[in-house]
């Protein structure tokens, strides 16, 4: 039986494990949960993910939660099913996807998810000062990821899109449900993010965010 992968589509960990999994032949069988229905905190998937976050992944007997674990467990469980440039064979270029992949939830996702928790997710709106301090905090984790992880290469780990690319390019562009383009004034981003477009196909790389895109639209509809 293929690994069940519980994703709402909507999330941007699910969205990078979506789109290493779209690009192998892993065999796969994806799951919907709906977070904001409250999915994750309904027996049947907190008994198997017990952090109660999406994604998930159930294998057999083992069920873990966490993008990263999951991503490391496919690939290791079937390396042979995807183009080896994902997640290296070879130590040092593997080293250079995991050093991003360290930095990634504190360095990345600390300040961009933030945003989106800090607008999207509150019971009341937040003094606009506290809005703006988290844009900064977005913007100077920005500029360190354009310093040290895209400065000369047109890939986080070089010439090629790995899995550190799928689970960056998800923070950086997830803050446009909320209305923040951080690609807008950042044109080494833009081109970066551009890339992956590309490099995934548009077709490919539209279709897994197309929720996401549905669910901005709602956001803003809902607010004029
Ligand atoms: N570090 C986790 C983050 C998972 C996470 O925060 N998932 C969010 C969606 S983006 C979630 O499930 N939220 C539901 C909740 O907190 O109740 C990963 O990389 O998988």
């Amino acid at each position: 039986m293929e690994p069940t992968i519980y994703v709402d589509m909507r999330s941007q960990p699910c969205r990078a494990v979506v789109m290493f999994l779209s690009c192998s032949t892993i065999p796969h069988i994806i799951s919907k949960v709906d977070v904001l229905k409250g999915d994750q905190k309904k027996p049947e998937y907190s008994s198997l993910c017990p952090l109660m976050k999406v994604p998930g992944m159930k294998d057999g007997s083992l069920s873990i939660s966490e993008s990263v674990a999951i991503i490391r467990y496919l690939a290791a469980k079937f390396p042979d099913k995807y183009p080896d440039h994902w997640y290296p064979a070879d130590l040092s270029r593997r080293a250079k996807i995991d050093e991003y992949i360290s930095f990634h939830h504190q360095g990345m996702r600390e300040p961009l998810s933030g945003l989106v928790e800090k607008i999207l997710f509150v019971p009341e709106p937040l003094p606009k000062e506290r809005i703006d301090e988290q844009v900064k905090f977005c913007n100077v984790s920005l500029d360190v990821f354009e310093r040290v992880f895209i400065s000369n290469t047109p890939f986080i780990s070089g010439d090629e899109i790995s899995v550190a690319d799928a689970l960056a390019v998800n923070e950086i562009l997830d803050t446009n449900v909320c209305g923040y383009d951080f690609t807008k004034d950042r044109p080494k981003l833009k081109e970066y993010v551009d890339r992956i477009r590309t490099r995934l196909g548009p077709d490919l790389f539209d279709q897994i965010y197309e929720e996401s895109k549905q669910w901005a639209k709602e956001i803003k509809e809902s607010k004029q």
